[in-house]
């Protein structure tokens, strides 16, 4: 039988760009792709969800956790309109993914033909960098090499559209040398991206120049862990994270100042409060609140991408260039900062600050602190785990609470922040990494709109996977507590429980139902145990930790605004206002009286 289209797409996806694996969902748009799975040796494996937004979450964590482009596949109209969410989420925090999508047949295109939907358009913004639709056999080898390219080159979103009956058609692996054709080729090599040596000096100037250098790291920093290290030991600086850079340095160093931001630390806001020189590396962290105040500090940034620069502080000098290889450039010109006090008074804050987020795990609640649940696990985190976080609040713990140490992967939804990433995060994972433990920390409302039925997707593939752990914390609070608190201090709204309740699910008991480990506990004194439990079960685990709504996910310091706000809402007659303001108080007493 001659080769299809679809079987070239297949084949140039897996032999030319080493794809391993799809993630998709079937549909009569696709048909042709899917059925070509099933022939020929090179063909990537067809990985079965539940919902196309969580093959993109999916194929967005095989980018995080691989640094290779992931790759998803969904069917015309509806599919594809699901896509469109886990797309946004790998666009918003720069990873590349490539979508392919079917459509009508050719002949019924602007015929208001079932499930015709404007795809172009409709991928227009989330793929403005790569958007096309083939109409021709010959096009699909350029469309695939360029997708791929774009997406790796752009850290970007692109999408292929291939109409469901060219699909079946003869495949035209090479076009005719003629006028009018394209001849395209594989492959993509990353450059060494360093800026210019006058540059490099006029950031170290800046640096040497400083008495208290702060560091903000990112996503642009995961690999560049020693670089920053070595950076911060020479400038005396602490060192700060943003959400997505969790991992890019250890948390178990002490002059790592944690989280920054509403899920940040207080050491975190103490540095850039006093700090004269701030030095951020491959991060876009948005709260400019939480950054000097604009006049206080020397700025000095860096980022692989011109467009990411000087926009959340007017930085004098600005480097184009890859993380790694520019604070390797950046050290010979460093002076080591003979005068350590900054750096020591610091560390102190640091060790102090570890001692209130272990007081405040420790408060009693009911029936249990959902810091609890996170110091307990932070101490028994296997080497080489990886962590996924919903947004929620588990987002708050997970960047307050979890000490990750080297050698550990972990990531969330970060710039578009969606519920419901979580689960197929560490489904993701998995696939990549089939030899670690993966562990997924998930809200209750993420658990009911993805994660449950994302469930049956781990039940399917577990046997695959050489280490069997792959647990899902879920924080059972019945609540959607996270935006219950924004709404308390941010609006001064009392908790409106008709849109903010939810119902009470067995979580283990579900997990149990479709062949996996379920646990549920509701008594602090059995966390520890059901974590041990967990880490060492022959199956993945759902961890269902019946925790206390009340229990406050503090920022690190409280404006005056948020405290009026939070009166507000406690005087027009929040539900849970007794225990609120008694939580309010044992969570805030710990910092206040350290030692205590
Ligand atoms: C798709 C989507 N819908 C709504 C939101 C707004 N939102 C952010 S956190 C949150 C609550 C999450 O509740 P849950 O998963 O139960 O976690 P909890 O905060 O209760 O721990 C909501 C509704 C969002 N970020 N994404
Ligand atoms: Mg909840």
């Amino acid at each position: 039988m001659s080769e299809s289209v679809a079987d070239h797409l297949l084949d140039r996806l897996a032999s030319e760009w080493g794809v391993k694996r799809i993630y998709g969902y079937p549909g009569d748009g696709i048909n042709g792709i899917i059925g070509a799975f099933g022939r020929g040796e090179a063909r990537p494996e067809f990985i079965q969800v539940r919902h196309e937004e969580m093959a993109a979450f999916m194929a967005c964590a095989h980018a995080k956790f691989t640094g290779e482009a992931g790759v998803c596949l969904a069917t015309s109209g509806p599919g594809a309109i699901h896509l469109l969410n886990g797309l946004y989420d790998a666009k918003l925090d720069h990873q590349p993914v490539v979508a392919i999508v079917g459509q009508q047949a050719r002949l019924g295109l602007g015929g208001n033909y079932q499930q015709e939907v404007d795809l172009t358009t409709l991928f227009k913004d989330v793929a403005h960098e790569y958007v096309q639709m083939a109409t021709e056999a010959g096009q699909i080898r350029h469309l695939i090499d360029r997708a791929m390219r774009i997406a790796l080159s752009e850290r970007t979103v692109t999408c292929v559209i291939v109409p469901n009956d060219l699909q079946m058609e003869e495949a035209v692996t090479t076009p005719p040398h003629a006028h009018g054709t394209v001849h395209s080729g594989p492959g993509y090599t990353p450059p060494r991206v360093v800026p210019d040596e006058q540059q490099l000096q006029r950031a170290a100037e800046v640096l040497n120049a400083g008495e208290r250098v702060a560091m903000l790291v990112g996503a642009g920093a995961l690999h560049a862990t020693d670089e920053v290290i070595a950076v911060a030991d020479a400038l005396g600086a602490g060192v700060a994270k943003a959400l997505l850079g969790k991992a890019a340095v250890p948390d178990d160093l002490p002059f790592v100042t944690g989280s920054i931001g509403l899920l940040g630390t207080r050491p975190s806001w103490d540095m850039m409060q006093d700090c004269d020189t701030l030095l951020m590396v491959g991060s876009s962290f948005p709260y400019s609140e939480f950054l000097p105040e604009e006049g206080q500090a020397r700025g000095v940034q860096v980022d692989i991408d011109g467009r990411m620069l000087g926009i959340r502080y007017p930085m004098e000098v600005n480097l184009v260039g890859d993380s790694a290889l520019t604070l390797q450039a950046l050290l010979p010109l460093l002076e080591r900062k003979s005068d350590r006090g900054w750096r020591e008074s610091l560390e102190g804050k640091v060790a102090d600050w570890w001692g209130v987020v272990e007081r405040r795990a420790q408060e009693p609640a009911q029936p249990i602190n959902p810091q609890l649940i996170f110091h307990e696990l932070s101490k028994r985190l296997p080497d080489g785990a990886i962590l996924t976080s919903d947004s929620g609040s588990a987002a708050n713990w997970y960047a307050r609470d979890v000490r990750l140490r080297k050698g550990m992967h972990a990531s969330l939804s970060g710039t578009l922040a969606t519920m419901g990433a979580g689960v197929p995060y560490a489904i993701g994972a998995k696939f990549a990494h089939p030899d670690r433990p993966v562990i997924a920390l998930v809200g209750d409302g993420a658990m009911q709109m993805n994660g449950l039925a994302e469930l049956i997707t781990i039940a399917k593939y577990r046997e695959r996977w050489s280490d069997p752990r792959l647990i899902v914390l879920v924080l059972n609070n019945r609540d959607l507590n996270q935006v219950t608190w924004e709404q308390r201090a941010m609006s001064g709204e009392p908790k409106f429980v008709e849109s903010q309740q939810l119902p009470d699910v067995h979580y283990a008991r579900w997990a149990e139902l479709i062949g996996l480990n379920g646990i549920r506990v509701e008594d602090p004194d059995e966390i520890g145990d059901a974590w041990d439990r967990a880490l060492a079960s022959d199956r993945p685990t759902v961890l269902d930790v019946v925790c206390d709504p009340e229990v406050p996910p503090l920022p690190p310091h409280i404006t005056i605004e948020q405290a009026r706000s939070f009166a507000a809402a406690i005087r027009h007659g929040d539900p849970g206002r007794r225990r609120i303001i008694a939580q309010s108080i044992r969570q805030k007493l710990p910092e206040i009286l350290p030692g205590r």
